[in-house]
C-alpha cells in the first residue's frame, strides 16, 4: 500500500466551470483518485477555488457584489457542483484561506532571505480617475496586432496574443470606461528564476518518466529559456506582501500576483484539512520531505496552459525556497475539449456548464462520456450526436443490458439465488483467459494515467459479457439442462459483479447499484488479472435483485433539443 497525493488544478471562481474544464483536470483526477482507493492505496485528493486576481475582483463588480461575498457564494456553488458530479475531493479549499496567505508569505519570505526577490519599478497603466492602476484585464482597449477594439490588457480575446496592458492603443479603465490614463512608475517584487534555472533543469531532466504532453511543454519553455518573473500586482485583493511578519514598505496597497500564491494553496488546502480535524500538524506528513512525505508519491492533473506553471514558476518558486518540500512525481496534462470544433467559452457562455449538463442527465452518463472520449493525445470535441451515440451505445446497450438481462433471468428461473452447482466448461476458460488479459490491460492503463485506453478495456470487458452470454444462452440451456444453466448464470452474476467493481472510478453511483443487484456493497476491492478467481466470489444461495433501468436511451427529440437551446452546432 502506497500514499498518494493527487490534485487538480485549482478551478478559477469567476463562475460555474463548463465541461472542458471538467474533462481537462477535476474529472481525470477524481477518477484515478478513486482507482487507487480501490486498489487499496492511501489517497489525498485536493482541491480548492481559485479565487485571487483581476477576474474574481471584476466578475464580483460585475455581479454588484463585494469580492469576499462573491467568492463565498461562487465557491459553495462551485463545491455543490463537484459534489453532484461525484468529484470525491478529500478536501476543496480555498486559495483566500488563512492557511494559503500564511504559506505565501512565508514562501516569500523564504526566497527573499535566499536572495531571490528583487524590488524592480515597472512602468504600469493607472487611471487618473479611478485613482488606481490598473493591471493585467483592468485595462482594455484596441489589440495593436489585429485591431479588435476590446482586447484585454493580458490577451487579445480576438486574436489570441498575449499583451501587456501598455501595448493596447486607445485603452480605456474596464472599471469605469475612463480614457483619462496615464503610465506611471510602480514597485513591484520579482522572483529571480534565472538564478534558479540551472536547479530547475536538473530538476526537470530527472523526471523523464512524465506523461508525453507535460514533459514536452515543460521542455519548451525550458528551450525558450527562464526570466524573472513578477510576482505582484497593483490590487486590493489577494494575499498582502509582508516582510519579517509585518506589511512590507513600500508594498502597502498590493498583493501577490494570482499565479504566485495559486499552486501554494495545494499545501493549504490540506492545512485547512487537518486543521479542520483538529491536527495541526498533518499536513507535513504529506508535503514535507522531513516529516513522512517522502514516501509520498504525488500526481498533479491539470490542462495544458496550466503546464509552465507548474513544472517551472512552482518549482521556481519551492527549490528557491531552500526548504524540504514535496514536489511533484508525475504530471498528467490534457489538451482541449472543444464544442462543435471551437471553444467553450465562459464569457461567451458557449457549451454546456456543470449545473446545465446535470439538470439534463445524472452525473454518469457525462463522466462516462467526457472520459470515453478524453482530450488526451489531441484536442477533441463535444457533439451532441456523438453524446448521444456514445451513452446508447456503451451505457444502454452493452452495460446496462447486460446486467438486467442476467439479473432478470435469474429472478425468474433460480428464484432470485445465485444458483449452485456444475463445473466450468469450455466456454467460461476461454472467458478467464480472455478477461484475464482485458483486466490486466485496464489496470495498468488506469496506473498509467491513460483514461481513453482505460475506458476502451472496460468497455471490451463489458462486450466480452454479452458474447459469452450470447454464445452460453443459458436460456436455452436451462429447458434441457439445469446443471449448465446454473454454471452460466453463476458466471453472469459474477460478471455483474465484476462490472460495479471495474466501474468505481468511472460511473460511481451507477457501480453502486450494479453492486446491489448482486447483493454487494462499494467500496470493493480492484480485481486482480485473475478472472477464473474473479468470476467465483459470489456464494451460492446470495440474493440477487434487478435495479431500476441502469440507463434511459437518450432520444432523437431530446438531442434537436439540446443542440437548439445550447447552440451546439457547427461554427
Ligand atoms: N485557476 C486554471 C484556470 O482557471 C487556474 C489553475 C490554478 S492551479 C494552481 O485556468
Ligand atoms: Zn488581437
Amino acid at each position: 500500500m502506497s500514499r498518494i497525493l493527487i490534485t487538480s488544478a485549482l478551478p478559477y471562481i469567476n463562475g460555474i466551470k463548463h465541461l472542458g474544464n471538467l474533462a481537462g483536470s477535476m474529472l481525470p483526477a477524481d477518477v484515478y483518485a478513486r482507482f487507487m482507493r480501490a486498489q487499496g492505496h492511501e489517497v489525498l485528493y485536493i482541491c480548492a477555488t481559485d479565487e485571487h486576481g483581476t477576474p474574481a475582483e471584476l466578475a464580483a463588480a460585475k455581479a454588484g457584489q463585494d469580492v469576499r461575498t462573491y467568492c463565498d457564494e461562487q465557491h459553495d456553488i462551485q463545491r455543490r457542483a463537484g459534489e453532484q458530479f461525484g468529484l470525491s475531493y478529500d478536501w476543496f479549499g480555498r486559495s483566500s484561506s488563512r492557511q494559503n496567505r500564511e504559506l505565501t508569505q512565508a514562501f516569500c519570505e523564504a526566497l527573499d532571505q535566499n536572495g531571490l526577490i528583487e524590488e524592480r519599478t515597472d512602468k504600469m497603466v493607472y487611471s487618473i480617475d479611478d485613482g488606481r492602476f490598473l493591471p493585467d484585464r483592468y485595462v482594455e482597449g484596441t489589440c495593436p496586432h489585429c485591431g479588435y477594439d476590446k482586447a484585454r490588457g493580458d490577451q487579445c480575446d480576438n486574436c489570441g496574443r498575449l499583451l501587456d496592458p501598455t501595448d493596447l492603443i486607445n485603452p480605456y479603465s474596464a472599471v469605469s470606461g475612463s480614457r483619462n490614463l496615464e503610465v506611471r512608475d510602480t514597485k513591484h517584487l520579482y522572483l529571480l528564476q534565472t538564478k534558479v534555472e540551472p536547479q530547475l533543469r536538473e530538476w526537470i531532466a530527472s523526471h523523464d518518466n512524465w506523461p508525453h504532453l507535460a514533459k514536452s511543454i515543460a521542455n519548451k519553455h525550458l528551450e525558450e529559456g527562464l526570466i524573472d518573473r513578477g510576482i505582484t500586482r497593483d490590487l486590493a485583493w489577494g494575499v498582502p506582501v509582508t516582510k519579517d511578519g509585518q506589511p512590507r514598505p513600500g508594498f502597502e496597497n498590493k498583493v501577490f500576483y494570482v499565479w504566485f500564491d495559486a499552486p501554494i494553496e495545494y499545501i493549504g488546502a490540506t492545512r485547512e484539512m487537518f486543521d479542520a480535524k483538529g491536527d495541526a500538524d498533518g499536513w507535513k506528513k504529506w508535503w514535507r520531505l522531513d516529516q513522512g512525505a517522502d514516501d509520498v508519491t504525488y500526481v498533479e492533473f491539470m490542462g495544458k496552459d496550466n503546464v509552465a506553471f507548474h513544472t517551472v514558476s512552482f518549482p521556481a518558486t519551492i527549490l528557491g525556497s531552500g526548504e524540504p518540500w514535496k514536489m511533484v512525481d508525475t504530471l498528467k496534462a490534457f489538451n482541449w475539449l472543444n464544442w462543435y470544433g471551437g471553444k467553450f467559452s465562459t464569457s461567451m457562455s458557449r457549451g454546456v456548464f456543470m449545473d446545465q449538463a446535470l439538470d439534463l442527465l445524472p452525473a454518469d452518463y457525462w463522466r462516462w462520456y467526457l472520459i470515453a472520449n478524453s482530450p488526451e493525445s489531441s484536442d477533441s470535441s463535444f457533439t451532441w450526436e456523438q453524446f448521444q451515440a456514445t451513452i446508447n451505445k456503451d451505457l444502454a446497450d452493452v452495460l446496462g443490458n447486460f446486467v438486467n438481462r442476467i439479473v432478470k433471468f435469474t429472478e425468474s428461473k433460480f428464484e432470485a439465488k445465485v444458483p449452485e452447482g456444475g463445473e466450468a466448461g469450455p466456454l467460461e476458460e476461454k472467458l478467464y483467459a480472455d478477461l484475464s488479459t482485458l483486466i490486466a490491460e485496464a489496470t495498468q492503463a488506469f496506473d498509467e494515467m491513460e483514461m481513453r485506453k482505460a475506458a476502451q478495456a472496460i468497455r471490451r470487458i463489458w462486450v466480452l459479457g454479452n458474447e459469452y452470454l450470447q454464445e452460453a444462452a443459458p436460456w436455452t440451456a436451462f429447458k434441457t439442462d439445469t446443471t449448465r444453466a446454473a454454471v452460466i448464470v453463476r458466471h453472469g452474476l459474477n460478471l455483474v459483479r465484476l462490472y460495479a467493481s471495474l466501474a468505481q472510478p468511472l460511473i460511481p453511483s451507477t457501480a453502486e447499484k450494479i453492486a446491489a443487484s448482486v447483493g454487494e456493497t462499494l467500496p470493493m476491492a480492484w480485481p486482480a488479472d485473475d478472472a477464473r478467481a474473479e468470476l467465483s466470489h459470489l456464494p451460492a444461495g446470495q440474493g440477487v435483485a434487478a435495479a431500476e433501468v441502469l440507463f434511459r436511451k437518450i432520444e432523437d427529440t431530446q438531442i434537436a433539443e439540446w443542440a437548439e437551446r445550447f447552440g451546439g452546432s457547427e461554427g
